[in-house]
């Protein structure tokens, strides 16, 4: 069997602490423990001039390599190119965007360097899969170095439709480095249509029912791979967390009213500012549920480097204060508002505790905290899910109660409608949620990505 070659911005090595040791970075870690394989990422340190060879470490079969990066490589690929020119276009926040020349060459070189230093480490036959929206033009680089491994790639955020993509200044080079992966996977059916709407009308391309492009003068497979969560792992989780120390305080603090529990990075796709106004909505629209219900937000801060995740931070501060201020008791505030991370077992207990699980992104790729609320509830007494129609997770949810997070109004109904659901409705809602993610998990993601890889049939250059 082919040995797997992952490449992603941060990896899981043993002291990268960049990485969290969430689902995801569980998954590949074990999809590189069933082949052996290797991990090559930034290693989260900034050097003084050009990085050494990479740094090896290894834990069982799996070796890490990581490198440092300059100060002025990781401003412009990492802070400025990767999230605030690529983050903001995908997510459909033109608005948002800021693009320059040089952010854009430093992330051609981040690029170009990765290549570099990864190439000298691959064997004839690994395979390779390069993870997200830092390393649309990382296969490109490889190949130009002479590498002929197959390539996958996969993209964890939305790939946006055309009128929007288009938007980007060179979007036909970085699609057409995208072309240069023998297999490119997105969450969704949607990205993909966005993808092969890009190569039929700028890149003069096609892509056939089965997936196989051929646009740029080149040819290769892509398709739709809707990413899972650990689900068997997740429910013991929360089992085992429902009568623990974290869960018995919180209830002690609830004091019998009801929660609501909100779970994100502290960044604007997540749309959390709609949210605090949709959850005024609800104080507003239906005053019984004043004083018998709190809404907990978990948010810890992420890119506190770029502004406009300061600025949202100071508007959520004011949105907390606005509602406390106004609907707060001596002995009730409607709103907690957290700035930090809880280990895993922890939310799952928050999250089987929580009578209402509020997903409102603005657009996400998947939303992997849409399926970990599911999976953590009590089957005989499960909790709702009220879930954003932009969020990936929606298409394999539709059980949920899928809301538009622009109309506050809507999504207050729903709150109060998700407080209100009969028993009955709840569990047959929750059980053909839990259904679809026993039956797609992280691991079969994995799986199926790394088979298709294997199996590809595609040249490279179209002849
Ligand atoms: P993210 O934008 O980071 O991921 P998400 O899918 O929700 O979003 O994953 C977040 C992960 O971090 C979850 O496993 C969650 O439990 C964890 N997490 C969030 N807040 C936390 C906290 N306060 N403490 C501890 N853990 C916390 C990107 C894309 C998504 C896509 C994923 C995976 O933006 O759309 O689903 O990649 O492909």
């Amino acid at each position: 069997m082919a040995r797997l070659v992952i490449v992603s911005n941060r990896t899981a090595a043993p002291r990268d602490r960049g990485a969290r040791a969430g689902g995801l970075a569980v998954g590949l870690r074990e999809a590189l423990a069933r082949r052996g394989g290797l991990w090559f990422g930034w290693s989260g340190d900034i050097c003084q001039e050009n990085p050494p060879a990479p740094r090896i470490q290894e834990a069982g079969n799996i070796q890490f390599a990581t490198i440092p990066l300059t100060q002025a490589d990781h401003d412009d690929f990492y802070v400025r190119y990767a999230n605030a020119t690529l983050w903001p276009l995908c997510h459909y926040r033109l608005g948002l965007i800021e693009f320059s020349r040089s952010a854009y060459e430093g992330y051609l070189r981040v690029n170009r360097l990765f290549a570099e230093r990864l190439a000298p480490l691959l064997r004839p036959d690994d395979l390779v899969w390069i993870h997200d929206y830092h390393f649309f033009p990382l296969a490109a680089a490889l190949r130009a170095l002479g590498v002929a491994n197959r390539i996958g790639f996969f993209l964890h955020i939305p790939l946006p439709a055309l009128e929007v993509l288009t938007a980007l200044p060179r979007h036909r080079r970085l699609m057409s480095d995208l072309c240069c992966y023998d297999l490119v996977g997105f969450q969704t059916g949607d990205d993909l249509r966005a993808f092969a709407s890009y190569l039929e009308r700028e890149g003069g391309g096609t892509v056939d029912a089965d997936g196989r492009f051929r646009a740029f003068g080149r040819e290769g497979h892509a398709g739709a791979f809707p990413i899972g969560i650990d689900t068997a792992t997740f429910v013991e989780l929360a089992e085992a967390a429902v009568d623990g120390p974290h869960v018995q305080r919180l209830r002690e603090s609830l004091a019998g009213r009801r929660l609501v529990i909100g779970v994100d990075r502290l960044d604007y796709s997540k749309g959390i500012p709609q949210r605090m106004e949709s959850f005024q909505t609800l104080l507003e629209a239906h005053p019984e549920h004043r004083g018998r219900v709190t809404y907990m937000q978990i948010a810890p801060i992420s890119r506190g480097e770029v502004e406009q995740y300061r600025a949202l931070r100071r508007d959520l501060e004011g949105w907390v204060g606005r509602i406390n201020g106004r609907f707060g008791e001596f002995d009730w505030a409607p709103v907690r508002y957290l700035n930090k991370a809880f280990p895993r077992q922890v939310l799952a207990g928050f999250y089987r505790y929580a009578a209402v699980g509020l997903v409102t992104p603005l657009r996400d790729g998947m939303n992997l905290v849409a399926k970990e609320y599911v999976a953590a509830q009590d089957p005989d007494d499960p909790g709702v899910l009220v879930l954003s129609r932009f969020a990936g997770a929606a298409r394999s949810l539709p059980q949920a109660l899928v809301v538009n997070p622009f109309d506050v109004e809507e999504v207050g109904d729903a709150i109060h409608m998700a407080l209100t659901m009969p028993r009955e409705e709840r569990r047959a809602r929750w059980n053909e949620m839990m259904a679809e993610l026993r039956g797609n998990t992280i691991q079969s993601w994995c799986e199926s990505f790394v088979a298709r890889l294997a199996a590809g049939d595609t040249g490279r250059q179209a002849a």
